[in-house]
């Protein structure tokens, strides 16, 4: 099916930086070369104009006012919702729940779909490359409940055994929770046939997108997928926004996560009656602006378009795959063939945080460390890597950078 969001446009990349005013600056007395963008990303001019505008010429509170601001806020409020809904094609908008980002709709999950579905012996499935969001809140609620977790092991390339999951399925599994793209490997996962899998024993499943939306197109209904979680922050929105897009016919069966107000039809002190979908999920005053920036946000990848995105990073891609390749005792830890733009990687026996610290030196930004997945990293048998991730506004030349950077590095301390 085709979508607004489907047309390709070659990038003019010169434009692209142009239009993200902190590429600009120096970083000690360097160009900035931003390589952790998997960590969060920078924001267009657009975004941050219309975060701006939103507060010096309309802000007030939404769902609550007669006057005309409120009515204002809350119109573009629940614009921004319907176009979160057309970015990743749900059926409904209220489908769509707002949060913090991906770790607060993963604990939403965990805490809403636990108590009204999980029971004492009832088992999860994660898989052994998650990020600790998709860990935590499923040990939490397995705490709470009773409950096991059961995890997909990865091979040495960094992908998942896909066998395994016939071998931990059982008659107890009652979600399965995994990353459409890992942070730490850029392993992209077989999604779909896990779903399709899934389904076959009426399992349903989440998926952690907070890799994958800023990178390629996603069509929640094509995938077929329950739950799909992503944060503003990652793909060129606000901090503090984020998404939970859930089925209608789970989220109607959840009860609220957080209670409040704006989430109620009526409050007495013996019992409390829920708004529908999707307020039952947002008590309280929510992040107004941070939904209007995501909407700004999504209205400038669209501008670019997501195939040409995933088509130019590609070529990224694999161009960072050969310079890195050239490197001596480049150990690249997540070699999948199915991968987007993040690296990570060791060189020789030198300690990531200072292959980090001399590469910030030449205004080189990477992360370092266990990336917020400690184990997978306990698969791998190390404490870290360096993880170098790319987006659209990045270049061949940024990644010649990097690889005469870690031969500094290696200069300096092999
Ligand atoms: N990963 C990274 O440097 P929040 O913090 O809620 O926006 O996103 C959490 C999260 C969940 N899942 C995945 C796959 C993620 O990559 C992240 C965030 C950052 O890799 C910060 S730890």
């Amino acid at each position: 099916m085709e979508t607004e969001f489907d047309t390709v446009v070659s990038l003019d990349v010169a434009e692209i930086r142009a239009d993200f005013p902190i590429l600009g600056r120096e970083i000690n007395s360097q160009p900035l070369v931003y390589l952790d963008n998997a960590s969060s990303a920078q924001r267009p001019r657009a975004v941050i104009d219309a975060i701006s505008n939103y507060y010096e010429n309309e802000h007030s509170n939404v769902h609550r006012g007669v006057h005309k601001l409120s009515a204002e806020a809350t119109e573009k409020y629940e614009h921004a919702r319907e176009k979160v809904k057309a970015f990743i094609n749900a059926e409904h908008a209220h489908e769509i729940i707002w949060t913090r980002g991906t770790t607060e709709a993963i604990n939403l999950v965990a805490s809403s779909f636990g108590r009204q579905f999980i029971s004492e012996g009832d088992e999860i499935i994660l898989t052994e490359m998650e990020h600790h969001s998709n860990i935590v809140p499923w040990q939490l609620m397995c705490e709470q409940h009773g409950a096991t977790l059961k995890v997909i092991p990865v091979n040495d390339e960094g992908e998942l055994i896909p066998e395994e999951l016939d071998k931990l399925l059982t008659d107890r599994t009652k979600i399965i929770a995994l990353t459409h793209v890992s942070n730490t490997l850029g392993t992209l996962n077989p999604v779909k046939e896990i779903i399709r899998e899934a389904h076959k024993h009426d399992v349903p499943v989440l998926l952690d997108g907070a890799q994958a939306v800023p990178h390629m197109p996603v069509d929640v209904q094509d995938l077929d997928v329950d739950f799909y979680t992503f944060s503003g922050h990652k793909m060129f929105g606000p901090t503090g926004i984020g998404v939970l897009y859930g089925k209608e016919k789970w989220l109607e069966q959840m009860p609220p996560y957080h209670g409040g107000g704006s989430q109620i039809k009526t409050v007495t002190f013996e019992k409390t009656t829920y708004e529908d979908l999707p307020n039952k999920f947002e008590a309280g005053t929510p992040h107004i602006a941070g939904a209007i920036g995501l909407e700004a946000a999504i209205d400038y990848l669209h501008q670019i378009g997501m195939d040409g995105i995933s088509e130019y990073e590609a070529e990224l891609t694999g161009y960072a795959l050969e310079k890195l390749g050239e490197i001596n005792d480049l150990r690249l830890i997540g070699t999948s063939a199915e991968r987007t733009s993040v690296f990570s990687f060791l060189v020789g026996d030198i300690h990531p945080y200072d292959t980090g610290t001399i590469l910030d030196q030449l205004g080189i930004a990477v992360r370092t460390g266990h990336h917020c997945t400690e184990p997978l990293m306990n698969r791998f048998g190390i404490t870290g890597t360096v993880r170098a991730s790319f987006v659209f506004y990045n270049t061949k030349e940024e990644i010649d950078k990097l690889a005469e950077g870690i031969h500094k590095v290696k200069e300096m301390l092999s």
